[in-house]
């Protein structure tokens, strides 16, 4: 009988990978949730069947299947890059300068340069100049492995900019096979215009700006700055209350220069995640594990700062916070477009393990989207969103600076890449 219904299923399988190691980066099993001598079936956009190799074959056979030998390569959820600025004019080479000079971050962005800036060359900047731009970036993400990309707007801060990023966020997504999840930074930085009227700003951001872009359908969650050099809790929470009425997720830039008390305010909210916190208390932490929020660290961030206090890994961990690794891809803190890169940092910066690294750039970046049930790891009706790696074990991942292993990258069952060449098509 069993066999009967397997047998009915593999007639709907198009894919059969075979020959590979797969690591499915689910828990309770071996490390990197590896499974052995495993055939992965692919039907439509998703995982139809894992199980073991010969059985698989047998299955396939005689059926119009396509099977690959894989001969060895690893094959990894697709990355995901949970936490990203992608979309936005010009770049801040000149603030790279000075801050090498000795000028702080803070200092730049009190004396109008920083993310206001960017806000300046964002606003002047066509769609389609910020499409171009973007796709540069978002290109060499997708060549090492990502297949979901979170992107915020907030280089706009009124309302008809704002609307651009968000819509060419969402046309990224349909220009490439990518998955791309849109927040409303709304709360980045307080732009000139309103700097006599702050309440107004927040007011127009959490009522008519979110209603507006919510109701076209660009805002899958929203975020803030929280921070001394931004927004306080209490505006913070004005958002985050008005998304919760929208049934909105949220995010919150938290404890990255300072611990204002946003990841407590995160997880009160029920925030999806609380990112940076390099600045961070255990009751922060606490609140953060009980409410489920993640930690999405962001190392590259705080090496381009060449800040000296990490989060306090070691408390996330005993908490029992998940902890998720984005680069925050932006022309000031963060100018990276390699998640590769941010996993190495994160582990030689922050100390995290080669797997928590894998983890957090999979499996807890999902769960930082809430799309935890569709990808993110590797199994049976999971979205065929899949990297394959040609490297002897998972830790390589982290491992290289500059290197990229990945040879192949599937969205939803489509292979693009190397890959196509380099596997033996058995059928
Ligand atoms: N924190 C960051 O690291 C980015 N935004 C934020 O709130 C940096 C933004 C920038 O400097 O352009
Ligand atoms: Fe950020």
């Amino acid at each position: 009988m069993s066999e009967r219904v397997q047998r009915s299923s593999a007639d709907e399988w198009d894919q059969l990978l075979v020959g590979a190691h797969i690591a499915t980066m689910r828990t309770g099993g071996r490390a990197y949730g590896e499974l052995p001598d495993t055939a992965l079936a692919i039907k439509g956009e998703r995982i139809a069947w894992l199980g073991p190799t010969a059985e698989g074959r047998r299955l396939a056979a005689n059926k119009n299947i396509d099977v690959q030998d894989l001969q060895g390569l690893w094959i990894t959820p697709g990355l995901i890059d949970c936490h990203t600025h992608l979309v936005y004019g010009g770049n801040r080479v000149a603030e790279f300068e000075q801050r090498l000079c000795g000028v702080s971050y803070e200092d730049i962005a009190r004396a109008g340069g920083g993310i206001q800036s960017t806000v300046r060359a964002t606003r002047a900047a066509s769609a389609a100049a910020l499409q171009e731009s973007a796709l540069v970036r978002l290109r060499r993400l997708m060549a090492e492995g990502v297949t979901t990309i979170e992107i915020k707007s907030g280089y706009g801060l009124e309302l008809s900019a704002e609307r651009r990023l968000l819509e060419v966020a969402r046309d990224l997504g349909e220009r490439l096979p990518v998955s791309v999840r849109k927040t409303f930074l709304g709360l980045h930085s307080l732009p000139p215009e309103f700097a006599a009227n702050r309440q107004e700003f927040v007011h127009r951001v959490s009522g008519p700006w979110l209603d507006a872009l919510a109701a076209e359908g660009l805002v899958d969650a929203v975020d803030a700055f929280c921070e001394n050099i931004a927004f306080s809790v209490e505006e913070t929470r004005q958002l985050l209350a008005a998304a919760k009425t929208l049934g909105l997720a949220a995010h919150v830039h938290a404890g990255q220069l300072s611990d204002m008390g946003a990841a407590e305010l995160a997880a009160q909210w029920g925030a999806l995640s609380a990112d940076h916190l390099e600045y961070l208390s255990a009751s922060g932490a606490r609140a953060m594990a009980a409410a489920g929020t993640v930690a999405v660290l962001l190392p590259t961030a705080y090496f381009t700062l060449r800040q000296t206090t990490p989060p306090p890994v070691a408390l996330l961990r005993e908490a029992g916070v998940q902890i998720a690794v984005a680069t925050d891809c932006n022309p000031g803190t963060s100018p990276c477009s390699s998640l590769l890169t941010a996993m190495n940092m994160a582990c030689t910066l922050f100390g995290l393990t080669p797997e928590e690294a894998l983890s957090g750039a999979t499996r807890n970046a999902a769960r930082a989207l809430g799309i935890q049930n569709d990808v993110g790891t590797i199994a049976t009706g999971m979205r065929a969103d899949l990297a394959f790696w040609r490297i002897e074990r998972p830790a390589e991942l982290a491992y290289g600076l500059g290197a990229n292993p990945c040879v192949g990258v599937m969205y939803g069952g489509r292979l693009r890449g190397e890959l196509l060449r380099t596997a033996a098509v058995v059928r």
